[in-house]
């Protein structure tokens, strides 16, 4: 999903190995900013297989650079205000006829519109950025302008940013994430372009900077169809923008694009390093952990080095009581790579889930990317983060969160390295998808391996997921399981889950609640959401006769489970959307997953309220899904102590 790159997701007409002659017929390209599921034809071809460390990746899945650990890098952030310009009807993209935008439309152009209009003349523009309304960038537009809560559609950014070529240096732009989809320019030139609004993603930009003041455009396009991924039907706000920080990099022409490290259950420590640019073959890469050891490999001829060394015996395991991280510092080539890393194992036995070789119990709930407060912006600063996973590692005795239902941002992920925190890490292939789509099919993969990529670093992350609640059907199956072997070979270090639904049959007049679904085979950790008492005709007392009838041989997760409360709303009875009746259902919850003997953790739905236009009881919801812990603003709800006080329990039972 890299400018002059090669995957799924990302298209351009410059590829890195020279023009590719697909992108360059405009016919294609029209048929494309329709579709947008292409895999560049001109693809690089993979190295082949290493001795060691992580499997090879087909490569097209692989994003052309990585720039792993790149907030530690030489750089700059392009936060701030940004201009803007509404394009509703997408003139900036196209003309009437669906060709090539008309001159005067174009928001990417590079020009100075006022100094245009006072010279006079024929010509005439439709924009101008320069004095254009401006936002915070990052950020979604929904909460930053009240014309703006349900724009869905295109709206183009420009920012100005000083810098000049340097001699010998690459010049890139990472943008963490643009949802939906993002058409980069930079002083009039396209740069690349990427679909998937959660994932990071790389253009090189070095031939387009000049001296002095650059001009950097992006449109970006938050509409969703039933191609995309998420599509539109969801439970969450789709919110659009350039949602996550932008960094303009810089490097040595040739660099340290990635370097990757875990510890394996055999006790060795794996991993490799890779180099990218003219002189990537056959460099001397030195890793160094910590004080602890060090080590260095030379890079085969495609700047690849494998990294193989046993655990140092000092090594201190990372666990959520003791999130030791170490500085791991890469050199090779005149480049210095600096990471914070942590390592530990993670692995399943019969129904037990295995922590550093121990016992662990998942102490967890479910979070949506979006910060306490009345309008969030998806804006995840530190601080912001920091705040939700507090309440959930202190407040609720957790040590475990799922990121629902899309990658969360790497300032999020970072955060729950160092606080010690557990993380399920999912892609949106939510509800509804176009299962017999192979084009889909493509950008899931390459969405899932753009995540991948970008938090395998991270110790806390040990759950992949590869899907929320869809439907059984043969395609879909298909497609999940075509996931869970991508994610698999992508990297075999970590556990594969999905959140499965439950079906409810009766028997002998009894309920029982089942997993009737195919997918389970290929799945280390079995995850169900179950709403009864909240959805359904159950009452809270019925759940007591519920009968659960699970496998027996693998670790079962409640992966969601809630019902919805009004802060403050309380009645005498047992009323939906009271706190009471929230508390009792999780009480009535709590009670029957204790007669689960495969249950190995929890993530009930939800820490905090999140908005939802799915959601709109006027008197209770007003566009917010109420199954918050936590209301929007953080005032804690009485289920909140419930879910607390069992967890307290669970921790002082020992184990992690
Ligand atoms: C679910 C979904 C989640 C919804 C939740 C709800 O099963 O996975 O995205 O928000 O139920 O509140 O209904």
């Amino acid at each position: 999903m890299i400018a002059g790159a090669t995957g799924a997701g990302l298209y351009s007409d410059r590829c890195h190995f020279g023009p590719c002659p697909i992108m360059k017929n405009p016919a294609f390209q029209v048929s494309i900013l329709a579709g947008w599921a292409i895999a560049c034809l001109c693809a690089a071809q993979e190295a082949p297989s290493p001795a060691s460390g992580p499997a090879p990746v087909p490569a097209p899945l692989r994003p052309a650079f990585l720039l792993t650990a790149a907030v530690h890098r030489d750089g700059e952030e392009l936060s701030g205000r940004w201009t803007y310009s509404r394009d509703l009807y997408r003139t900036g993209l196209t003309d009437i006829n669906g060709w090539v935008a008309k001159s005067r439309m174009q928001r990417f152009r590079d020009i100075d519109i006022a100094a245009s209009e006072r010279r006079g003349g024929t010509d005439f523009f439709e924009f101008d950025l320069d004095r254009g309304p401006a936002m915070a960038i990052p950020g979604a537009w929904n909460a930053r302008e009240p014309e703006l809560r349900y724009y869905d559609g295109l709206i183009w950014f420009q920012r100005k940013f000083n810098a000049a070529p340097r001699p010998g240096r690459r010049a890139f732009l990472r943008f963490e994430a643009v949802n939906y989809r993002a058409w980069v320019y930079v002083n009039g030139k396209e740069a690349g372009r990427h679909e998937g609004g959660f994932t990071p993603f790389v253009v090189e930009v070095t031939n387009l900077l000049r001296e002095g003041e650059n001009r950097l455009t992006v449109g970006a396009d938050s509409s969703h169809d039933a191609k995309s991924i998420p599509t539109p039907i969801t439970d969450w706000d789709l919110y659009g923008g350039i949602t996550r920080p932008v960094r303009l990099v810089w490097t040595p022409a040739t660099f340290i694009d990635d370097a990757t490290l875990s510890l394996g259950t055999d006790g060795r420590i794996t991993g490799e390093v890779r180099l990218q640019g003219p002189h990537a073959a056959k460099q001397k890469a030195e890793i160094a952990i910590g004080t602890l050891a060090s080590v260095s490999a030379v890079t085969d001829k495609d700047g690849r080095a494998a990294i193989d060394l046993p655990a140092p015996g000092a090594l201190r395991r990372w666990t959520p009581d003791q999130p030791t991280l170490y500085d791991v510092r890469v050199t090779a080539a005149g480049d210095l790579l600096r990471e914070r890393m942590g390592f530990r194992t993670i692995a399943v036995r019969g129904k037990e889930l295995l922590l550093n070789g121990e016992p662990l119990f998942l102490r967890g709930i479910s979070l949506h990317e979006e910060e306490f407060g009345p309008n969030p912006a998806r804006d995840m600063t530190a601080p912001q983060a920091r705040a939700l996973l507090h309440e959930i590692k202190h407040g609720l005795h957790g040590n475990y969160v799922r990121l629902s239902h899309y990658p969360h941002s790497e300032t999020t992920l970072r955060l729950a390295d160092e606080m010690g925190l557990l993380v399920w890490s999912e892609i949106p292939v939510y509800w509804t998808v176009d299962w017999d789509n192979p084009a889909v099919l493509r950008k899931a993969l390459a969405m899932q391996a753009e995540t991948v990529y970008r938090d395998r670093n991270r110790a806390a992350v040990i759950l992949w997921s590869v899907g929320n609640e869809t439907p059984v059907s043969g395609p879909r199956t298909r497609f999940h399981a075509a996931m869970a072997d991508n994610v698999r070979a992508l990297d075999p270090t970590r556990l594969v889950s999905a959140a499965l639904l439950v079906e409810r049959r009766s028997a002998g007049g009894k309920a029982v609640m089942a997993i009737q679904d195919p997918l389970v085979d290929k799945l280390d950790v079995l995850a169900v959401n179950t709403y009864a008492g909240w959805y359904g005709a159950d009452t809270l007392d019925a759940l007591a006769g519920l009968d659960w009838q699970l496998p027996a041989d693998r670790p079962l997760v409640l992966s969601e489970f809630g019902a919805d409360a009004l802060a403050g709303y309380r009645s005498g009875d047992r009323r939906k959307f009271t706190e009471q009746y929230q508390a009792d259902y999780y009480r009535a919850t709590l009670a029957m997953a204790g007669r689960m003997p495969t249950l190995a953790g929890l993530s009930p739905w939800i820490l905090k309220d999140f908005r939802s236009p799915r959601r709109e009881h006027p008197v209770f919801q007003n566009g917010w899904n109420r199954k918050g812990l936590l209301s929007e603003t953080g005032v804690r709800k009485e289920a909140f102590g419930v879910l607390a006080d069992y967890y307290r329990r669970k921790a002082n039972q020992g184990g992690h």
